[in-house]
This record gives C-alpha cells, structure tokens and sequence, in this order.
C-alpha cells in the first residue's frame, strides 16, 4: 500500500471510553419516553420549525417516504403521525441544520478527523460542496463539479478494463437514482455493482430463489393482521422496525399469537406501548409475544429441525398437522427434506438449541393447530455462514404447513434500508442475467457486459489486490458497514480514485483512494426541483409497494446535486458524445427514467401514474401460490445444514448488533435505551455465569480476539456487562467489531459476512 505517509488515518478511529451507565433492561418499547427521546433529537438537530414540516409530512401519501428502514405503511394513516421514534432520528440527522462546508474542510485535515469517533464525524453536518482529496494532500479542497466529474471521467477513460471500477449502491437511493446508476455501469461495461444488501439479506434473495422462485418475501401487511401465528426470528422490531410493533398488536388484537426466537429477549418483542394511540400512551401496553424461545446464536436451523421432527409425530397420529394436500400439490423435495431429519436426534437438537424442552413443545402444539402462518426476520438469520439454510428452513416450515400464498400466511424477510429492495428491483444486481440484459439491449440498444460482477466481499478483495482501482459509492459508508476494517481500509487506499455520493460525512471519506471526491446530495426530505418543476421520487418498501416521496425541505445547500443528477452527468462527462442514450434527458426528467423502468422491468406499467398515493403492488408469484418460475414448477423443500463452529476453537459466540441509538454505521446517540446502557458503545454482553467463571466483573475492561487461518485480529477495549443472554454467545455494536471479522468469513452462496457468529475469545 503506498499512501502517502503525510495523510496518518487512524482506519479505526479511538477506541475510548465515553463513561457507562447500566440500569435493568427495559421491559417494553415506546410509550411516552419514545416520544421524548424523538422530539430531543428533532429539536437538537432541526429545531421546530423544520421538525413540524418534516414530520407532518412523514410517511403520508404525499409526503416524504420516512429514509430509516423499509417497513411498509399501512392503507389508514395515523393522525397521531405515521412514524416512529428512530424515524424521527432518521429524519433528524438528515434535515440538521449544521453543515460541513469548504472551510471545515480547510480546517480539519483527514488524519485529524479520522481520529474522530463514528458519532462525532456523523454529527459534523450536511456536506454542502463537492471537494477533492489530490494525491499526496491532507486536506479536502473545493471543486467545480464540472471539475468533479471531468476526474472521474478521467480515472474510467484510463482504466485497462471496466472490471477495474466498481459501483457500489446503499439501500437509500431512490428507484430513479439506481436504475440510473445500473445503466451507467452497465453502460460504461461492468457488473462490478456490490451494495449493502450483499451484507444484509442477500442470504434471503438467495434461500428464497432457490425454494419460491422469487427473492422477496411473499406476504402484505394485511397478512400481518390476519396471521393466527407470526413467528418474529432474529429481529429487533422494537428498534430497528419500531412501526412493525403496530401491526404485531393488531395482529394479537385479531387473536392473533406471536412466538419471538432471540438469544435476546428484546424489549420490543415483550411488550408495546403504542404512541400513536391515547391508550397506549397512559396504559400498560399490550404483552406481544406469547412464547419466547431464547435460541442460542446460530441454532435455528437445529430449532426448526427439532420442531418438524415433533410436529412429523403429531402428524403420523392425526394427518393433520402438515397441510398434505398442499405438499403434495404444490412442492417438491419432502421425502427427502424427511428422510434427511431421520439422521438427527431430538434430544441432540434440544441441547444445541440450550432451550427448554417445554417451551418448545408448546410452540409446537400452537403450529399444529394453525394454517395462516408468517415467518418474519432480519439479520439474526442472515448473517451466519448458513444464513442460506436458515432462511430455507423457515421455507421448509411454512411449506409444511401449506402457510404460503394464502392470506394471513407467508415469507417476511423484513428489509433494511428503506429502499434496499427497489434498488435491487431496478437492476442493482452483481449477478448477470440474460433475460434482464436482452431486455436492456431492446430498450437501449447496447450489449450489457455479461460476466458476473463482483460482490461487496469480492471486490474489497479486488481492490486489495489492485485488481480494481475506481471505487464509486452511492450512498452508504463501505468503510465502516464491511467486515475486517483494517483489510477494508487498505483496499480503499489501494484505489487510484475513490468517490463517494453522499449526505454527511462518514468514516470511508477519511479513508481514501489516492484521488478523492466527495459529492454532496439531497437528501428525502429536500426539495427536488429543476427549472421551477418539482421532481418526485419513488421508493419500494419491504413488502413490494412501489410508491412515492416528496422532498419538502429547503436543500442544505444550494450546491448540491439530486442523485439522478450526478449520475446523467458522470455519463455525460465520461460518454461525451458517443452515447446513444439520452443521460442529459434522463437525469433531468424523472418521468423519462420512470418510463425506461418501465421498458425494462416488468410490473411497472404506467409507473408515474399508479406511484401516486398509496402506490401499487409488483408482482409477486408466490403470494398468490403460483411457484412457475421454479425449474420444476413447484416450490422446493430443502435440506439444511447445521453449523459446524469448532473451526477456529474459540470459547465463545459473538453477534454484532445495532443498538437503539444507531442507524447501521450512523450514530445518532450513544445510548442503548431498551437494554439499560447508557453513554457507552464499547461493551459486551455476557452471560453473568460466563462472566464469573472468567473472574470479570460488570465494567472490567477486556479485548475481543478472533483467530481464522492462524491470523489473529483484535477489537480492543470493551467492557462487559453481564445480560440475560445464552452462555457461551456474545453480543456487541457493529461497527467498533467489524475488525473482527475476516473478509473471507462469510456464508455459502449469498457471501454475506458472518456479522451474527463470529468465533472469538475474550483477553484481559
Ligand atoms: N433504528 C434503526 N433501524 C434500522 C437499522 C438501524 O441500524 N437502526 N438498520 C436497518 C437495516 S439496514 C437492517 S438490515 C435492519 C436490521 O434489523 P435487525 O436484524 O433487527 O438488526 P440487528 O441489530 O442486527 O439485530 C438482529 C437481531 O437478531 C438477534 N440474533 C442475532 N443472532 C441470532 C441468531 O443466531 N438467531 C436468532 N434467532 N436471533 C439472532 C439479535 O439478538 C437481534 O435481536 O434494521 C434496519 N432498521
Ligand atoms: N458487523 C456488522 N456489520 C454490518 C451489519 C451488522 O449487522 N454487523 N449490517 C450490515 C447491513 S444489514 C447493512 S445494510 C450495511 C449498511 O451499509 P451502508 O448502507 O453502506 O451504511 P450506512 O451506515 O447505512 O450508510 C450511511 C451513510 O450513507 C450516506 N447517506 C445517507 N442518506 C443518504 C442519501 O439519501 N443519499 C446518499 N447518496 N447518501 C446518503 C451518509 O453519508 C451516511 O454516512 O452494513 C452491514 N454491516
Ligand atoms: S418503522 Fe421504519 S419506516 Fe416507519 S417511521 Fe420507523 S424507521 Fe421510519
Ligand atoms: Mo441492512
């Protein structure tokens, strides 16, 4: 790595304390102290008036789509707001009314900010003007954006192959953003388009691909209220999909049951208060979740194995229990998805799990009785070597049961960032498919490139082998969201140019390739307007609904470009004038970019116009039963692995987890609310049991060690807290532990690094 030896980054950023406070865990979610919390962050960053016209437009039908995460908004919208705490800190760090200008730039050097902590680099501001980091320099300078992007055109033009870039997306673009985005790269010859859902839920794309036909979930948010038993897996609805929460009560209102499996007993699944209705407010909320299974970390696929094994009992005695006429109608492959449980014994299962067996007896006797079933879940299931498995024994369940593609009943992987799956949708994919690059040439008449892009953990690993040199990232913050930061940071380094298309600062600009940009954007909650027209943006949310959002805020700066716009001129600068698309046209006229998608994609017919209001549905097969985009037209039972973890021989198990104060790698606060700890982010949860036997004490000071292929890597500085949590499983925050995870160290078939089950040791 030959950066220049002025520059001095600290990849990690201090690993200092800002000063713990632990109380007991809360033992339910929102309620009033939701909403004070909420309203501290919008005043402190927004002040009221921006506040008032944010909020009440907030997730309304004319209003701004909320930019936290993806879960859909119901048909009746609240008068009380349609929000949560979380997106009103999302709004916040948005719509804050500091700013990182040139001159803050002209201030702090790389090095100096790079010291910084995750949480004050964020709080900096909104970043008004396009700069340039040159070779050799310590600080950021102004650039025109002509300027800006004659660079970039000037770093593709000399590259040897197209391979050599890479075009990295984060899950808040807008559909119009990322299409764009994809056609350029396609465009300009490359597949090389990783993004956040490569570390999120590929392992659910993939595990329902290959057993539904369709990557995406199956069910609506009617679904939800009509569903006699919703199991909630690996998910912390109560922070990081706090709305869901409305739908889980709605559900139980309906005499619905809720079965929660987490080596966490969250607060949010345990009891709600629900502040967009008065009795919430004053009452004690509503108990969510009937039975909670407190798995150990990466043992679902030993817990579902076990509870189909008990069911398959039940089942030979009455006939009832599988829904037999669904089998046999409708899938493939459960003779031998059976034959295949013969091999494992039940009591084996039960102590892999660590659960008792009681417990689990009574979730089955609940599924046995029950036909409308939903699995839902997050990255408790994704994110372990077989996250893939995970997710098709879920699909194994549900088939069982004949619990998908009828109402109440179905698939619920529930999405991260609130347009991590329109992105995909629009064609933001490292995978080469030949139907979707036929149907780019019809519309634009040019070959797409037909090799298999890279992924996130492919290309870090390019990049560090100087294999790709132009690193370009619309949105997001690819330093600090990937596995092995020190790895992560050098491939970065590694890069002739890096640019990022960006809100706020974040950790990958302090972090750069020799050349490089940062390019300031609106924001969802800005006003998008060219030539006195307002433009409107669309969005698709966890359950498929494409809609749209209106920016309704004065943009932080009058410098600033939309995303789309960047994209129409990076094309432009770079094709000049061989292009026979139309980038000037597109980046200006969003309805033009609509109508391509359209074009492209099916489902989006009459696009600008259905996106209106509450917006349309797309397609989805399988929530109507029909499985024909299957090889052999039925869906597919699967035969799953357990996890093997004797592979590195550590004592223990660690998740790295998002606390209450956090979106991904954006710290909104440094507390940790619903689990009592406060002020602090480098902590571990540990079994008070596990604590003891190591002789360590609440607040003893320890290092997380993990050693894959002999290579030893060290997150230093945590203390612990002792915390209800399975023994031998750990939990800490992502990021300050993703230099643990090796970029080689993840699941099989979706790459999704193994952020929930990580071996390591605890030194002290
Ligand atoms: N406020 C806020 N909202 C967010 C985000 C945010 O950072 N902040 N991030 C957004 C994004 S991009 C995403 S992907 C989602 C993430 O949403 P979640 O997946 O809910 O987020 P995590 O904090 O990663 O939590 C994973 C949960 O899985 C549990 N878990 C870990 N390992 C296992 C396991 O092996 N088995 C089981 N059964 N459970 C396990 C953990 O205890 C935890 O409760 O949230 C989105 N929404
Ligand atoms: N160890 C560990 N690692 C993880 C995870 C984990 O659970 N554990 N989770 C993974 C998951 S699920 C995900 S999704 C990834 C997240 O990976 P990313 O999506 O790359 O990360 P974010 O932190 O969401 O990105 C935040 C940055 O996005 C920029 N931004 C915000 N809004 C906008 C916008 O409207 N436009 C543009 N252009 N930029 C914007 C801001 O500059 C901000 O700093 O992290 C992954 N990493
Ligand atoms: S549940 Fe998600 S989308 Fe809804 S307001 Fe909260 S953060 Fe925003
Ligand atoms: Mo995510």
């Amino acid at each position: 790595m030959d950066q220049p030896k002025n520059r001095l980054i600290s990849i990690l950023g201090p690993e200092e304390f800002t000063g713990i406070k632990i109380t007991a865990p809360k033992a339910y979610a929102a309620g009033l102290p939701a909403i004070k919390v909420a309203l501290d962050h919008a005043m402190k960053e927004m002040g009221i008036k921006r506040s008032v016209a944010t909020l009440s437009k907030l997730n309304q039908k004319d209003g701004i789509d909320c930019p936290g995460c993806a879960w859909p908004d119901p048909a009746k919208r609240s008068s009380l707001g349609e929000f949560c705490e979380n997106g009103v800190k999302a709004i916040a760090e948005e719509a804050t009314t500091k700013r990182v200008d040139p001159s803050f730039f002209a201030q702090h050097s790389i090095s100096e900010m790079s010291h910084w902590s995750d949480y004050e680099i964020g709080k900096s501001g909104r970043i008004t003007a396009p700069v340039i980091l040159s070779p050799d320099q310590t600080h950021y300078e102004s650039i025109t954006w002509e300027n800006a992007f004659k660079v970039i055109a000037d770093h593709l033009q000399a590259l040897s192959s197209p391979d050599e870039a890479v075009f990295y997306t984060s899950g808040r673009s807008s559909n119009e953003a990322a299409f764009l985005y994809g056609l350029f790269a396609r465009a300009f010859g490359t597949n090389n388009m990783p993004d956040c859902s490569n570390m999120c839920h590929e392992s659910s794309g993939v595990g329902l691909g290959e057993t539904l036909g369709i990557g995406k979930g199956s069910v609506t948010l009617e679904d939800m209220y009509h569903a006699e038993v919703v199991m909630v897996m690996g998910q912390n609805p109560g922070t990081n999909h706090p709305r869901m929460l409305s739908a889980l009560e709605k559900c139980k209102a309906n005499g619905g049951k809720i079965i929660a499996v987490n080596p966490l007993e969250e607060a949010g699944l345990i009891r709600f208060k629900n502040p967009q209705e008065v009795k919430g407010l004053v009452g004690g909320g509503v108990s969510l979740t009937d039975i909670f299974l407190q798995v150990k970390i990466n043992q679902d696929v030993a817990l579902i194995k076990l509870i189909v094994k008990k069911m398959a009992k039940l089942d030979a005695v009455s006939g009832d229990v599988f829904d037999h006429d669904f089998i046999h109608k409708y899938t493939e492959g459960y003779a031998e998805m059976m034959e295949d449980l013969e091999r494992y014994d039940e009591q084996e299962l039960l102590n892999l799990t660590g659960l008792d067996e009681e417990k689990v007896d009574a979730v089955v006797s609940l599924l046995a009785k029950k036909q409308r079933i939903i699995i839902c879940w997050a990255m408790g299931l994704t994110q372990h070597k077989n996250g893939v498995d995970n997710i098709k024994a879920c699909v194994n369940l549900l088939l069982l049961k004949g619990s998908i593609g009828k109402k109440g009943a179905g698939t619920c992987p529930v999405r991260g960032h609130s347009n991590v799956q329109g992105d995909r949708t629009v064609g933001i994919t490292h995978h080469v498919s030949p139907k979707l690059n036929a149907s780019f040439k019809k519309v634009f008449g040019f070959d797409p490139p037909k090799k298999q892009g890279l992924d996130v953990v492919n290309c870090i690993k390019a990049m560090h082998e100087g294999k790709a040199k132009v690193f370009v990232a619309l949105g997001g913050n690819f330093l600090s969201a990937a596995s092995d930061t020190l790895y992560t940071g050098e491939a970065l380094q590694n890069c002739d140019l890096t640019v990022s298309i960006s809100t706020k600062l974040n950790r990958t600009h302090l972090v750069p390739g020799r050349t490089s940009l940062i390019l300031p954007t609106l924001g969802r909650t800005e006003m998008d307007t060219h030539s006195g027209r307002e433009r409107v943006v669309t969005v698709e949310n966890s359950m498929g609904r494409v809609h749209q959002s209106h920016g309704r805020l004065q943009p932080a700066s009058d410098h600033l470009m939309s995303e789309p716009g960047i994209v129409s001129q990076m094309a432009q600068a770079y094709f000049t004038s061989s292009s026979t698309i139309d980038w000037k046209g597109l980046g200006e006229d969003y309805d033009l970019i609509r109508e391509k998608i359209s074009a492209v994609f099916e489902g989006f017919e009459q696009y600008s116009e259905r996106s209106k209001g509450g917006g349309f549905d797309l397609p989805n097969h399988a929530r109507h039963g029909d499985f024909s985009s299957m090889p052999g037209g039925k869906a597919r039972f699967s035969i799953c692995s357990l996890p093997d973890h004797q592979l590195t021989g550590a004592k223990f198990l660690l998740m790295t987890i998002r606390s209450h104060d956090q979106f991904n790698t954006t710290i909104y606060g440094l507390n940790d609310r619903y689990r009592g700890i406060y002020n602090e982010r480098r902590v571990v949860l540990i079994n008070p049991k596990d604590a003891e036997e190591l002789g360590l004490k609440k607040s003893d000071q320890v290092d997380l060690v993990s050693r894959y292929n002999g290579q030893e890597r060290k997150a230093r500085k945590f203390l612990i807290v002792p915390y209800n949590i399975p023994r031998g499983n750990l939990a800490a925050y992502f990021p300050e532990t993703n230099v643990l995870i090796p970029n080689d160290q993840y699941a099989d078939k979706s790459n999704t690094p193994i952020s929930k089950s990580i071996e390591v040791d605890l030194v002290f």
